[in-house]
């Protein structure tokens, strides 16, 4: 089993109750334990600015899924999911992303981990940071580190 880390995120279609029951499906899958959530926040976008603010969070999965097969069950919940992608970094109704697998680093045609942009992100650190502050990254950084070079512009949700 590893611990999977994976980003949430939506802007469409009712974000909050896009993640919520993304979250209901990958805890009912038979190979995946969902065994943290973070908090919902709301988030300015990264991209094109013309579009909604997102819905972010981060989960903690626990799986024997090696990292195709998860990122095909990830798919296919997006797909569920009616997913829209209207235009690069414009809005979408649901997105997945695995951001870290174990300790691994991967680089394949389908899945670069860590995610390429995650250390930039607001939306992705602190959520992140909530459920797992003590994290190391693949790279040996250690996550509290990372925190400090991004500023925190994130609104908890309600
Ligand atoms: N911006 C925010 N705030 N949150 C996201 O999840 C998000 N996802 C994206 C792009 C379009 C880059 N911008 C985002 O894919």
């Amino acid at each position: 089993m590893v611990s999977v880390y994976i980003g949430l995120g939506s802007n469409l279609q009712g974000p909050e109750q896009q993640l919520r029951s993304a979250l209901e499906e990958l805890a009912a899958h038979p190979g995946i334990e969902l065994a943290a959530v973070s908090s919902f926040y709301q988030s300015k976008p990264v991209g094109p600015q013309d579009q909604p603010d997102y819905v972010n969070a981060v989960a903690e999965l626990r799986t024997a899924l090696p990292p195709e097969a998860l990122l095909d069950v990830l798919q296919a919940t997006e797909n569920q999911h009616n997913r829209v992608r209207l235009r690069h970094w414009g809005e979408r109704t649901l997105d997945l992303d695995i951001l870290l697998y174990g300790d691994q680093t991967l680089n394949t045609p389908r899945l670069i981990v860590p995610h390429k942009e995650m250390c930039n992100r607001s939306f992705v650190l602190y959520p992140l940071a909530e459920i797992a502050p003590q994290l190391t990254l693949p790279d040996g950084r250690r996550l509290p580190d990372v925190l400090r070079t991004v500023t925190n512009d994130l609104l908890p949700l309600r």
